[in-house]
């Protein structure tokens, strides 16, 4: 694997000069300064490889080049941002850069309801607890067409928790859903008291008219624009799955299963239309079975992202350690190794496949820090060099 890490630029409280230590070659990283939709110049694109150039260091992969909303809704300008799209993935090509992530989650980007769960050593993980958003929903937020898509079981369970939380718990729990987390392309404002949550309820009922089927035909026909250009360009673009890989607030989210994978595999049907393997989303549901999967797209996996979770019957689920966790991480990496040995085999020049340990404990000194969650050093530094350890055990084990 091409070991990886992202860096969310200039401002990330990890530097350069940190990752290197940590080990990792490849930078993940994305213009976040450009507002969502705009171009990314060929000037802007060259100015950020030099700063990681200068540091010993390249940029392997875009995370994200973000798709706009209105993309996602088929509304406005959409047009003009397909273009844009289209540019911006000609100018990554033509600086060399030929591994873009994206997700096509609506509205919200991945969503996690605490921050800072205590697992047992102390260490702090990211959380998401159903009945928390449910009563976000319900009791919140006040969505009327809500209470259809809840059973009665976990609706008194979200009501009993609601009139549990302190008026600062329930702000806490709004910022926590509504406010973005790192890497996000949209975040929305959260009121400094209460939870005048209105113009939230505006954007979502940008949605009200897109079922699952509808963002699935949106998907395809953004696919079928700008997966020709990617091709004729030499990118290998590749689809995050939505995080959690299930509908939330009633938005649609449609990248969440073996299926919906082969759904658009099967309408544009190139390696330039990949995925980005996320173990840590994939492996929330009990029905995606990790290592076939991987298997079975093998070719189209341009990008890892490995990571743990542990989840329970209710929905619930935090993250694990990378080797702990409902995945069998070793049976992953066996694959993994499997996968890239082919690659080699052909002579290919991505046999090593960029990988990134996706998020990690904020621990250690992190405790005592401002990091972004999910992004702390010291966690993310544990799993990169566990599963290091693990990749090369594989490896020596298949030489001899
Ligand atoms: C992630 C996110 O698994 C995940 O949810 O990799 O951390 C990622 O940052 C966002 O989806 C943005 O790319
Ligand atoms: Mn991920």
């Amino acid at each position: 694997m091409l070991e990886t890490w992202r860096w969310y630029g200039p401002n990330d409280p990890v530097s350069l000069a940190d990752i290197k230590q940590a080990g990792a070659e490849g930078i993940v990283t994305a213009l976040h300064h450009i507002p969502n939709g705009e171009v990314w110049s060929v000037e802007e694109i060259e100015k950020r490889k030099k700063t990681i150039a200068d540091k010993g260091l390249v940029w392997s992969v875009v995370e994200s080049l973000p798709v706009h909303e209105n993309i996602k809704t088929r509304s406005g300008d959409f047009k003009r941002h397909i273009d844009n799209y289209k540019k911006s993935l000609v100018n990554l090509a033509n600086c060399g850069i030929k591994v873009v992530c994206y997700n096509f989650m609506p509205v919200l980007d991945w969503t996690r309801t605490s921050l800072d769960f205590e697992v047992e050593d102390g260490s702090k993980a990211l959380y998401f607890n159903l009945s928390a958003l449910i009563a976000f929903d319900l009791f919140i937020l006040q969505r009327p067409e809500a209470h259809e898509i809840y059973s009665k079981d976990q609706i008194a369970k979200a009501e009993k928790l609601h009139r549990s939380m302190s008026e600062r718990e329930i702000w806490q729990l709004v910022k926590t859903i509504i406010a973005g987390l790192p890497g996000s392309e949209e975040g929305y404002p959260v009121p400094e008291k209460g939870y005048d949550l209105s113009k939230f309820k505006v954007i979502l009922d940008t949605y009200a008219h897109i079922d699952e089927a509808k963002m699935r035909e949106h998907l395809v026909l953004f696919l079928k624009e700008v997966v020709p250009v990617a091709e004729a360009n030499g990118v290998l673009l590749c689809i995050h799955p939505d995080d959690p890989p299930f509908s939330i607030l009633g938005l649609p989210r449609i990248m969440c299963t073996e299926d919906d994978y082969a759904h658009i595999f099967s309408e544009v049907d190139t390696i330039n239309n990949g995925i980005t393997f996320c173990t840590g989303s994939l492996g929330v549901r009990p029905d995606n079975h990790l290592p076939t999967m991987f298997e079975r797209f093998a070719d189209r996996v341009h990008f890892l992202h490995l990571r743990n979770t542990t989840r329970d019957e209710e929905g619930n689920f935090y993250e694990a350690n990378h080797l702990e966790g409902d995945t069998d991480m070793y049976e992953m990496v066996k694959k993994i190794v499997a996968e890239q040995r082919r690659r080699a085999k052909e002579g290919r020049d991505d046999a090593q496949i960029p990988m990134r340990p996706d998020h990690g404990h904020q621990m250690l000194d992190d405790l005592r820090k401002k990091t972004n969650p999910g992004y702390s050093a010291i966690g993310r530094l544990r799993g990169l060099a566990e599963l290091r350890g693990l990749q090369m055990g594989i490896e020596k084990s298949l030489v001899q």
